[in-house]
């Protein structure tokens, strides 16, 4: 029997009610980066996905790169965090925090002391960052800053952080977590050469710019178990101004290195995040991708975003080329967006101008079906 998306589903330590994720949605809402009431009523509202996972949380202030963003790293954080978690269990839902370290991506405003933020190599990010003025409250787009290249004495201390986000997440109530290793932040600026051109043990050869993603996933899942634990790629998305010269035998080395480590999903952007599944310059075999991964052992769900309709992701699932399926956009605008694909209704659409930073308009008022 084909699974459908409407399956539940075991995914590591957890048993999920169907195949569909919320992806992870930054929206600049976390005023003083603490997630607030707000926050809970929005994750609460969008329960019913087989799994949430959460905006990007940073998981120490160097790793922060944009303003109201919720961080991992303070107690005020994770007591906001513990409202989300709790009412998102209240509806029966499971959701995990997304580590995230910004690496380059990010401001001297935002960062320790006003220090450059920190990066595999001297290599500006040619990328934009989202600020907020603390006496006007007006949110602007802003350069990146320029980055310092970290001292390798730093990277254990990085580890560290994520292992510590992890076990934060824990305690204030999430399922697990994801570590963000897309969309040209930390863990891809090291994975892939374009800003990766370090000559020591972590830069160089592919296994070499895999070191820093393999010490972290090792970390995070020794620290809350690896039922617990997924890694989000983006192996050809430009976001960010991020680039690889030769995509598939990184990740693929990326992904048989791995294996051994029973993680319960690889979550894979397929092309450009939030834009094109196919770019003509970058060609890339996703299916060969999880070949690799399957047979080094990799064991776990194949979750994919990018784009899909209801029917790509019905017809994904039931032929076995993904397990999941997950989506941004139209999850930020149908909090049912599970009842309307399995209804084939229609869709709200989503309103960009209130995606980043504001209030409960474009976050917690889109109706549903039922409304
Ligand atoms: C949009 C705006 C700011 C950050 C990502 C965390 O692309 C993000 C992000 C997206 O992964």
């Amino acid at each position: 029997m084909p699974h459908s998306l409407f399956d539940p589903v075991q995914m590591g330590d957890l048993p999920l009610c169907n195949r569909i994720a919320m992806a992870p949605l930054t929206r600049n809402r976390a005023s003083g980066n603490v997630p607030g009431a707000l926050a809970a009523t929005y994750y609460g509202q969008r329960a019913s996905a087989g799994l949430i996972i959460s905006e990007g949380a940073p998981i120490s202030q160097q790793g922060q790169g944009y303003a109201d963003v919720p961080g991992l790293y303070l107690p005020a954080q994770l007591a906001g965090w513990q409202g989300v978690t709790d009412a998102v269990h209240a509806q029966g839902g499971t959701i995990f925090a997304q580590l995230w370290h910004v690496g380059r991506v990010s401001h001297t405003s935002l960062q320790p002391a006003g220090a450059a933020p920190v990066a595999p190599s001297a290599l500006a990010a040619q990328a934009q960052t989202y600020l907020i003025d603390a006496a006007t409250g007006a949110g602007r787009f802003a350069p990146t800053s320029a980055p310092r290249a970290l001292q390798a004495q730093e990277l254990p201390g990085i580890v560290a952080d994520f292992a510590q986000a992890a076990r934060h997440a824990r305690q204030c109530g999430f399922d697990g977590v994801e570590i963000h290793g897309a969309n040209g932040y930390l863990l891809d600026q090291f994975l892939k050469d374009g800003s990766n051109q370090r000559d020591d043990a972590w830069g160089g050869s592919i296994d070499n710019r895999v070191r820093l993603v393999r010490e972290v996933v090792q970390a995070v899942t020794a620290a809350i178990g690896a039922g617990r634990v997924g890694l989000r790629i983006s192996p050809v998305s430009p976001a960010n101004g991020i680039h690889d010269s030769a995509p598939q035998p990184l990740f693929e080395h990326l992904l048989r290195s791995l294996a051994p480590l029973g993680l319960a999903y690889i979550h894979v952007i397929e092309g450009a995040t939030g834009g094109p599944r196919t770019l003509p310059e970058q060609p890339f075999d996703y299916a060969a991708l999880k070949a690799a991964y399957r047979s080094a052992g990799g064991q776990g769900l194949w979750m994919v975003n990018n784009g899909y309709t209801r029917e790509m992701a019905l017809a994904a699932v039931a032929s076995g080329y993904a397990d999941m399926v997950a989506w941004g956009k139209d999850f930020i605008a149908n909090p049912d967006l599970v009842e309307r694909l399995r209804r084939d209704a229609p869709l709200n659409p989503g309103r960009r101008e209130s995606f980043y930073g504001g209030g409960a308009e474009g976050y917690t008022d889109y109706p549903r079906l039922d409304a």
